[in-house]
């Protein structure tokens, strides 16, 4: 099975991350967690997405808060899909990530969940993962299931 990246733009966004990579080992997706910046490290991200496709990533997650560029680097130097993950982290309640992360120009898009919407970047990540892996697709079913009963059986 391909794998998933967990990058993150800091180490302080590691636990609003985290149900991400949480996510990925419940459904028993391979992944791999970094910490790479569009703006401190500019050349190490490059080179991750340079070789992502190569070393065996079928989607990368990508964390940023601020002016959150991490997301947009990447997929410059990748044609696999990069899921941008708005963290908040600023006086700005996110939206400054999220506009960074979402308002990418023609040509060069990021698939963008919500604000520190951590547990959907990581499902976004295992569907594309699914197209090509039955049992994984089977997991997802069986997940909108549990989310059904759940919604059908609660109690007020
Ligand atoms: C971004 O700047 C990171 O993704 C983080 O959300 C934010 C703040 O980083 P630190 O100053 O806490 O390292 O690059």
């Amino acid at each position: 099975m391909l794998k998933v990246a967990v990058i993150m733009g800091s180490k302080s966004d590691y636990e609003t991350v985290k149900p991400a990579i949480d996510t990925l080992a419940k459904f028993g997706v391979p992944n791999s967690v970094h910490i790479l910046s569009a703006h401190r490290t500019p050349d190490l991200a490059a080179d991750f997405a340079r070789h992502a496709k190569g070393n065996g990533y079928g989607a990368l997650i990508c964390a940023a808060g601020k002016a959150a560029h991490l997301g947009g680097v990447m997929a410059a130097y990748t044609t696999l899909p990069v899921i941008g993950l708005p963290i908040k982290s600023s006086l700005m309640d996110g939206l400054d990530s999220l506009l960074s992360i979402v308002q990418m120009p023609t040509g060069v898009p990021v698939a963008t969940v919500a604000v520190n919407g951590s547990e959907n970047a990581a499902l976004l990540a295992i569907q594309i993962l699914a197209l090509s892996e039955p049992e994984l697709d089977a997991k997802l079913e069986a997940h909108k299931q549990e989310m059904k009963d759940a919604i059908i059986n609660a109690k007020i």
